[in-house]
């Protein structure tokens, strides 16, 4: 154990400050960084490394890049917060409503957790129910409502999935397989006006990569809309991945709320939650729903995500961005089943990933089919190799505008040698 892993077991909980960083579900020791380059990571032993996890997604443009280093270098210079309102937050807040479909008005915060924790209170008051459908394996930040695990039976009420939730927090959350539309359609029709929202992450990346089935998210809308439940798009993951509109431009699928993170921030703390304009009146100052958060906005935090979105407006890298996430996708496959090793994947937009499954894998009781203690042992051979995969198998990965031909070819090297290794 290096001493510097010895101080951070010593004062910080498993030796982080979130969990999926700690390399425990994939077993060895994290590395520290000591500077991000583009598409590389380094380590404070010198080790550089192809980086596709650009910190769990908010990197579309890679570390450091130079629109977002001078935008923060020019705020800096005029404070890092203030507690009043500012251009910036206005700014961003324009540019998501003018680049998302769902939102006529939106309320910055400081995490993804936060986003959707102040959605799901603002689905509650507007429709004055309590009850809310999540999907096995969707992960919405740590809140409690969300921290729930399926119980038994169809429609599965939630049960505590972490000690300190109490059974009242999640008793209204009901869970159900993703993409089962049968299973949806009866909860539909048994409990379909006592819902207040669905939460869903248009394409699931909190259990590896896995799309919806067509037509899975139009009858969500269908649904939703006949029995007046809010149709919530988590898009803390999807937002700015997936194209410039999100996963609800991709898919044209207008959801009533939507909860943003990760990009928004060009790698500082920002969230985000809005939609329509009747809905989001209901929020304190204007409404009655109370929410607030002493760096909601941050100035440092608006210049970097306004910087990086307006990149991103001006040069829409998304189709390169999926040809190149494709190529890679298909490259580590190609080496898997060159190595024997039953391998599935895809990728869509900027996010991919790859399950050690011979597929399809469509839910989350699926994906827990795969061969994760081989995955563990390719994931180490790759890192030996200079490529920092997300550390779990059940992530997504990315990639950023500053991933280029040098790091495909060095990958796809590494992932024959590896793919070899673990046959
Ligand atoms: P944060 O509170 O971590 O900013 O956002 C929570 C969240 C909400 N919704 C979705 C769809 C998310 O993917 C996330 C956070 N994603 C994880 C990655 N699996 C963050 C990484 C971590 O927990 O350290």
């Amino acid at each position: 154990m290096t001493d510097l892993w010895a101080r951070a077991q010593k004062v910080l909980p498993g030796g982080v400050n979130s969990p999926v960083r700690s390399f425990k579900s994939v077993g060895g020791e994290p590395f520290f960084t000591a500077r991000g380059d583009g598409a590389y990571l380094e380590d404070t032993e010198g080790r550089r490394y192809v980086d596709y996890v650009l910190s769990w997604g908010p990197l579309i443009l890679g570390h450091g890049h130079p629109a977002v280093v001078a935008a923060l270098q020019e705020q800096i210079s005029k404070g890092t917060t203030y507690g009043t309102p500012t251009l910036g937050e206005v700014e961003l807040a324009e540019r998501l409503v003018r680049l998302v479909p769902g939102i006529e008005m939106v309320r910055l915060v400081s995490s993804g957790t936060e986003a959707t924790m102040s959605a799901l209170r603002l689905a509650r008051a507007y429709t004055g129910r309590s009850r809310f459908l999540k999907f096995t394996g969707g992960y919405h930040g740590h809140a409690d409502p969300f921290l729930a695990a399926a119980g038994s039976g169809v429609a599965t009420l939630g049960l505590p999935n972490s000690p300190g939730v109490p059974e009242d927090a999640v008793k209204d959350t009901v869970l159900l397989p993703f993409n089962d539309l049968d299973a949806v359609a009866e909860l539909f029709k048994r409990h379909g006006r006592e819902l207040a929202a669905v939460f869903i992450e248009p394409v699931m990346g909190n259990v590896g990569l896995i799309p919806p089935e067509p037509g899975f998210l139009e009858e969500l809308r269908e649904l939703t809309e006949k029995h007046r439940a809010l149709l919530v798009f988590d898009e803390v993951m999807t937002g700015f991945r997936v194209g410039l509109q999100g996963a609800q431009g991709r898919f044209g699928i207008i959801p009533d709320l939507t909860t943003l993170g990760k990009v928004i921030g060009g790698g500082l703390p920002v969230g985000a939650f809005g939609g329509k304009r009747e809905v989001m009146e209901r929020i304190a100052p204007l409404g009655p729903v109370y929410q607030a958060g002493t760096l909601s906005g941050n100035p440092l935090a608006t210049a970097a995500g306004n910087a990086q979105l307006a990149w991103l407006e001006e040069h829409d890298p998304f189709e390169e961005l999926e040809r190149y996430a494709r190529r890679l996708v298909d490259g580590i496959l190609q080496a898997l089943k060159g190595a024997g090793i039953s391998a599935c994947g895809t990728a869509i937009g900027s996010m991919w990933g790859i399950f050690l499954h011979p597929g399809p894998v469509r839910s989350f009781e699926e994906a827990q089919k795969a061969d994760v203690v081989r995955f563990n042992r390719f994931h180490k051979e790759m890192l030996d190799r200079g490529i920092f995969l997300a550390p779990s198998a059940f992530e997504a990965g990315f990639v950023s505008v500053r991933h280029g031909e040098t790091e495909l070819q060095l990958t796809l090297d590494a992932a024959r040698a590896a793919a070899e290794a673990v046959a």
